[in-house]
């Protein structure tokens, strides 16, 4: 896409899946690209291999986006360079836990929300201003299919991904007069790494999510970014509901023996 060149683009959460891919894909089309997660020699190997293969200028730094003051810090000690952000992804979240609320363990409700709900928040809080200043900017946030409609034993993910739809929705309203784009892209079942970090790496049970089904990939997701960033300055695309084509809602999924 020829108007993704040179452009800025941060990306939460890039050391694996959803995010990972949106980083490449971006790349791909000749943007710029500030990527960051917890795991700082992940995200730099990432950098160097995407800098290798495509060319692009990529700043990686460690994030945790549950850190308030570590994310305004790092936002506002960006290189010059690095400060004008055209376009932010915020990708970075989790799952734990897939228990009845009476059993759950209130510890995951507090990652779960820290990470996928103020995480998003306080990134961007604190990039708004430049976008706001400079009257430009897209801010695409990842939601799910979980934020559309609850399932057994997800009430606070789900609570979280509603909370990302509510926050889109009202984000869009409060900058409609300032040039931005808010939209959010809501995945069903993609094969990353989520389902292993929300069994605690239980790898059975993480692959048998995706049993009897083709899921979807980190790739099918970037695919829909790259779409919805790259529209004509007078489209916004609201949202994106992508499902596995086995799959009709977040409960009804059919499987193949
Ligand atoms: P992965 O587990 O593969 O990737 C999650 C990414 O988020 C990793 O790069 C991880 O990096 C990062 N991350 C997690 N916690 C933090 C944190 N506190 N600070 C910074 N980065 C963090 O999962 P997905 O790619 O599937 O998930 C990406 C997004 O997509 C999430 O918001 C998820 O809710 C959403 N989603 C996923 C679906 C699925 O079926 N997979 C469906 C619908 C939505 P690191 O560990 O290095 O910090
Ligand atoms: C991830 C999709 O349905 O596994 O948001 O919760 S689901």
């Amino acid at each position: 896409m020829e108007n993704l060149k040179n452009k800025t683009v941060f990306i939460t959460g890039a050391t694996s899946g959803i995010g990972k891919s949106c980083a490449y894909a971006f790349a791909k089309n000749g943007s710029n690209l500030i990527i960051s997660a917890r795991r700082e020699n992940l995200i730099r190997e990432i950098a160097e291999d995407i800098c290798q293969k495509y060319g692009v200028k990529v700043y990686a730094f460690k994030m945790d986006v549950r850190n308030k003051a570590e994310v305004e810090n790092a936002i506002k000690s960006l290189p010059q360079e690095w400060k004008q952000v055209d376009i932010l992804i915020n990708n970075a979240g989790l799952a734990l836990g897939l228990n009845k609320f009476y059993e759950d363990d209130p510890q995951n409700w507090d990652v779960m929300i820290d990470t996928n709900v103020k995480g998003l928040l306080y990134v961007t809080h604190a990039l708004l201003p430049g976008m706001i200043e400079r009257k430009s900017g897209h801010i695409i946030n990842i939601g799910s299919i979980a934020g559309h409609s609850a399932y057994p034993k997800g009430a606070v993910y789900c609570a979280t991904k509603f909370a990302v739809d509510a926050i889109t929705q009202s984000l869009r309203m409060d900058t409609i007069d300032k040039g931005i784009l808010v939209s959010t892209i809501d995945p069903g079942l993609v094969e990353t790494n989520f389902s292993n970090v929300r069994f605690s790496g239980d790898a059975d049970k993480a692959k048998n999510v995706y049993k009897g089904l083709t899921p979807l990939t980190g790739d099918d997701i970037a695919d829909a970014v790259i779409y919805c960033a790259s529209r004509p300055p007078h489209v916004n695309i609201a949202e994106i509901t992508l499902l596995a084509a086995r799959q009709a809602s977040a409960t009804i999924v059919y499987r193949e023996e």
